[in-house]
Parts: structure tokens; C-alpha cells; sequence
């Protein structure tokens, strides 16, 4: 009697177990804050928060008079190119109406 295995292998056999991995990965996020200043008009900021952030006047308006009150606020979280985007479109936005507002991201 023989093994008939092609090759001429012999000696125990060997099986591989592998793992399938569920391969969903979670995107990095990003939050985008504006920061106070004493210059820029509320209104502004307000409209800001309604143009790039899709904010309706209520919660623009809360977010603002939180970040004139804390120095710092949240407009919303992002993937790494859209908190880019609105990074730049605030900043460009800003310095168009010679206002110095700051908009920066942080990592979640
Ligand atoms: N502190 C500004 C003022 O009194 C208003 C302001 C709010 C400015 C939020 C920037 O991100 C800001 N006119």
C-alpha cells in the first residue's frame, strides 16, 4: 500500500488555518474648530458656520457664542480631505473679508 502523493511527500501532513479577516476599515476623523478673536463680526462667523458647515441659524449661532465664550469650537468631523477643504475654504473665505478668523483640524 502507498500514500500516492505527487512530489513523493511523506511525513505528516500539514493544513493551514486561516483567519478571514473582516476587512472594514474605519476612516481617520478629523474634527475642524474655529477659533475666537476679537475682531471678527458674530454675524460672520455665523454665516461661516451656515455656508460651509450646512448649519441652520440656531446651531450656527450656539456654536459661535460657544467659541466666543471658550476661545474654541467644534463646526464639524471630517475624513482627512474634506476637513482640508474646509480648512482652506474658511481661511480663504476669511481673508477675502480682511477678517481674522482661524480655522484649524485636529485628529479625533
Ligand atoms: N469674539 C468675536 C466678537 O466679539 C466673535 C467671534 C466668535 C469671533 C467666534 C470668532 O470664531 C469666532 N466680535
Amino acid at each position: 500500500m502507498s500514500d500516492n502523493r505527487p512530489g513523493g511527500a511523506s511525513g505528516p501532513s500539514t493544513s493551514v488555518i486561516t483567519k478571514v479577516k473582516p476587512k472594514t476599515k474605519r476612516p481617520n476623523l478629523y474634527r475642524v474648530l474655529i477659533l475666537n478673536d476679537d475682531y471678527t463680526p458674530m454675524e460672520f462667523v455665523v454665516h461661516v458656520l451656515e455656508k460651509f458647515f450646512n448649519k441652520d441659524a440656531e446651531a450656527a449661532t450656539k456654536i459661535m457664542l460657544h467659541v466666543h465664550h471658550h476661545g474654541i469650537g467644534e463646526c464639524g468631523v471630517f475624513t482627512y480631505e474634506i476637513a482640508e477643504t474646509k480648512v482652506t475654504q474658511v481661511m480663504d473665505f476669511a481673508r477675502k473679508h480682511q477678517h481674522p478668523l482661524q480655522c484649524v483640524m485636529e485628529k479625533k
